[in-house]
């Protein structure tokens, strides 16, 4: 029979260890390799970011060879269409879970990553729906508030992205998102609950309600916080669900910035640019992500008084 043997080397979070990192890490699997092609899945651990792949075949009892191939990282995944109001809807209540997100939304986004990071995209179905033509029995029977994202889990429905981050990372298998530290834990609970602050001085600036310095202080507040862990550039120091509730945000708010004021928020804040890079490397997030010039037309639409002031 022939086998083959995929192993990777790089950064991961290793599932069976307590030890939420970003370490360096190796495993392997072997498989016999039929005629169709096959995906090598990394069951106890999740790719952070590139990992070294290296691919083994056998021949038998003592011929091995190297191979060589393109090797995608982390899952491939179809995402499908948005559901509109006159889409045929999913069937709801049948034991099935569902993450119903709008791929706009930064805090649906939140859930999506969480998912993503824990291995989850074939326990969890990503249900996709325009918010502008909403299906009518999303309100009706799924969510009263008509926002995503809502979770349904066990034939009952979990909303608020914050808390949904946590439910998920606590009642579904994969690696742990957050520290059993709990200095950690503390520094955490202040984070989460500066989140609605955070955005809020950088919505008003954009609205022309606010003030640059207002933006400025709230993003000096991030440089600080990232400062606080030092075994790693994240905000907990090992990536978190901290970093997951502010990702989708800075996303918007790093191009927006740029290109209606010229501003670059990483500018003397070496800390938030060293972060960006890091979440830029994680597969999890960035199979959630926009393309930056997306974001900025739809700002642009949202906040055209700070365009029509663009220095
Ligand atoms: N606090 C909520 C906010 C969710 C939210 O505002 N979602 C927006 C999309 S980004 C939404 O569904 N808006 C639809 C509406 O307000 O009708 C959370 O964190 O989950």
């Amino acid at each position: 029979m022939t086998s083959l043997k995929v192993s990777f080397r790089g950064t991961a979070l290793p599932s069976s260890s307590p030890q939420t990192s970003r370490h360096h890490f190796s495993d392997s699997v072997t498989f016999s390799l039929p005629k169709k092609s096959v995906i090598a899945k990394f069951p106890n651990s999740t790719i952070l970011c590139h990992p070294k792949l290296r691919l083994q075949a056998s021949f038998g009892k003592k011929t091995r060879a190297s191979v060589s191939a393109i090797v995608a990282t982390g899952v491939q995944e179809v995402l499908p269409p948005a559901l509109t109001n006159s889409s045929v809807p999913p069937t709801l209540f049948d034991g099935n879970t569902r993450l119903y997100v709008s791929y706009t939304c930064p805090f649906a986004q939140r859930a999506w990553i969480v998912r993503n990071c824990k291995g989850l995209e074939e326990k969890i179905e990503l249900v996709p729906l325009d918010l502008l033509d909403r299906p009518s029995w999303y309100k009706e029977k799924v969510n009263s508030t008509n926002k995503v994202p809502s979770l349904e889990h066990n034939n009952e429905i979990k909303v608020e992205s914050l808390d949904l981050i946590r439910y998920i990372d606590s009642n579904f298998e994969g690696p742990s998102l957050f520290p059993d530290d709990p200095a950690k834990r503390e520094f955490a609970e202040e984070l989460f609950s500066y989140t609605d602050s955070f955005n809020t001085s950088v919505f008003l600036f954009f609205k022309g309600d606010g003030t640059e310095a207002a933006a400025g202080a709230a993003f000096d507040y991030i440089e600080t916080a990232l400062s606080k862990f030092e075994d790693g550039p994240f905000f907990l120091g090992q990536f978190s669900l901290v970093d997951i509730a502010y990702a989708p945000f800075i996303e918007r708010f790093q191009p927006f910035a740029l290109d209606v004021k010229k501003l670059d928020i990483t500018a003397g804040r070496p800390r938030l640019a060293a972060w960006i890079e890091e979440m830029d490397k994680n597969d999890a997030y960035n199979r959630t992500r926009r393309d930056p010039k997306v974001h900025v037309e739809i700002y642009k639409k949202r906040f055209p008084v700070i365009c029509s002031s663009a220095s």
